[in-house]
């Protein structure tokens, strides 16, 4: 543990992490101050200040520039920065919240992260070590601040962690007892100057500071990751390294024979269960069920719990969610589908034909990558928000029926006239969703009353 005490730190970003973390610094005794470019929820301000932590809103004065003793960032906020571009000149200590609610933290930690899958997993680990009876909390990128786990957990629990490449970015001795690397597939690439390679570095980093008494478990279907991990191996004072695949076996780790999930472990083969009675659909799931299966069985979780999670798990909301089934027609939310390859995956899981609601803002996409699964299923797609241009330039030649809206009831009400019987109106944008709401779930809430209203 560190100790903050009398430290003035500086927080950056005033939403859900900077919040939690000025919180927890103050609890250890430091002295930490918010500070936002724009206004902080009144909520927030009220909770601040009935804790005695004091903010700044609608600019970054002189006092997080000059007073600061170390500054922690928020995951929103790009070292490009004005305010980041001033610390890195001056050589201040810059931590993400990741980084500084580890410091005081006391329970083993599980990391998790991809391009994609990152919360299904999370939420699934959470739902095994529920299933099997385990003190468990889970948090991170998933929408509640590791910061906000740190009081009510202890050497019992475990803290499942959605890690975000934002949130690496700014570690320093962060270091999971298991860390996972679901996939590495093109995403935030403004962040990272149009560069995967400098996006796939900060994947990585979930890593960089494991010891050999730790693991990493990775996914040997994904090219990129595999490649980076195989970089790794020969690294001898490195984590135990395991994983997982779908479409091989594994020397160490999880995979499927003859249809069914199969353990590898010191060169002992177990058999789990059959594929067919994996709970959610979906080959990508069947994969993050694998990587579940493998986590929870290195934590010695018994088999039976985790057979048991593995069909009883339903998924996450705004993944793949079915929201209603009206005049045969079944509305999915996907919302959380924030990348191309995350459409790719919505697309592929389907057999039917979709009426696809995509858009939102763009990151740099090449929507072309979605151009077979778009011949193959989709026969409709409605562009929304800010990316309709770019979608309209990449894809109109490609899809029979190319629409716009200016809002989801709009969209909604243009999929309902052109989805028929035994079709899919899916809403999987492949964009953030800032440009026309605050997050991805208050988009995916949209669709669904939308869809209720119809
Ligand atoms: N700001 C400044 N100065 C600047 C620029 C911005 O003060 O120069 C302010 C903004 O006004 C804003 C704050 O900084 O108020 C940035 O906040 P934030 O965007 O980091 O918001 P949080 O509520 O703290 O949410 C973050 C994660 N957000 C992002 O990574 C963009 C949440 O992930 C995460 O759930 C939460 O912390 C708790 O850990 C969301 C996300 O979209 C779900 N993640 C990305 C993804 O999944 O693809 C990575």
């Amino acid at each position: 543990m560190r100790t903050v005490t009398d430290q003035h730190i500086a927080i950056l970003g005033g939403a859900r992490s900077g919040i939690a973390v000025a919180r927890l610094l103050k609890k250890q005794g430091a002295v930490p101050f918010v500070s936002d470019t724009s206004p902080i929820r009144e909520d927030l301000k009220t909770l601040l200040k009935s804790e005695g932590i004091e903010w700044e809103e609608g600019g970054h004065s002189d006092r997080v520039r000059q007073q600061a003793s170390m500054v922690v960032v928020s995951p929103g906020i790009p070292d490009s920065a004005e305010i980041m571009k001033y610390h890195k000149r001056e050589g201040t200590p810059v931590y993400s919240e990741l980084e500084v609610a580890d410091w005081f933290n006391q329970s083993p930690v599980i990391a998790v992260t991809g391009s994609n899958g990152k919360t299904t997993v999370t939420r699934w680990l959470e739902f095994t070590w529920q299933t099997a009876g385990r003190d468990v909390r889970a948090g991170g990128n998933i929408g509640l601040p590791y910061s906000d786990l740190i009081s009510d957990s202890g050497t019992e629990t475990t803290m499942i962690l959605e890690v975000s490449s934002f949130q690496l970015d700014h570690i320093w001795k962060f270091r999971p007892g298991i860390g996972v690397i679901l996939n590495i597939t093109p995403d935030h690439l403004d962040r990272y100057e149009q560069n995967f390679d400098r996006y796939a570095d900060a994947k990585l980093r979930l890593t960089e500071n494991q010891q050999s008494s730790d693991l990493l478990i990775y996914n040997a279907d994904d090219p990129v990751t595999a490649g980076r991990v195989e970089q790794l191996a020969n690294n001898t004072d490195g984590p135990k390294i395991f994983a997982y695949s779908i479409r091989h076996e594994v020397d160490r780790g999880a995979f499927v024979r003859n249809d069914t999930i199969w353990f590898n472990l010191n060169g002992h083969e177990e058999k789990l269960m059959p594929i067919k009675e994996v709970g959610i659909p979906g080959t990508h799931n069947l994969g993050n069920g694998l990587a579940t299966a493998l986590v929870a069985r290195v934590s010695e979780i018994r088999d039976e719990w985790i057979r048991e999670s593995l069909k009883q798990f339903t998924g996450v909301e705004h993944r793949l969610e079915m929201v209603r089934e009206l005049d045969g027609v079944r509305y999915v939310n996907d919302s959380k589908a924030t990348n191309i390859n995350a459409v790719w995956f919505a697309l592929d899981s389907y057999q039917a034909p979709i009426v696809l609601i995509l858009g939102g803002r763009d990151k740099g996409n090449d929507y072309r990558a979605l151009n077979d699964q778009i011949r193959n299923k989709v026969h409709t797609i409605i562009g929304l928000g800010e990316a309709r241009q770019a979608i309209k330039k990449q894809l109109k030649s490609v899809v029979p029926n190319y629409l716009e809206a200016g809002d989801m009831s709009e969209a909604v009400r243009l999929a309902k006239k052109q989805g028929k019987r035994g079709e899919i109106v899916l809403l999987s944008p492949a964009c953030a969703s800032f440009d026309m709401f605050e997050n991805y779930e208050h988009r995916g809430d949209a669709f669904k009353e939308a869809v209720r209203e119809l």
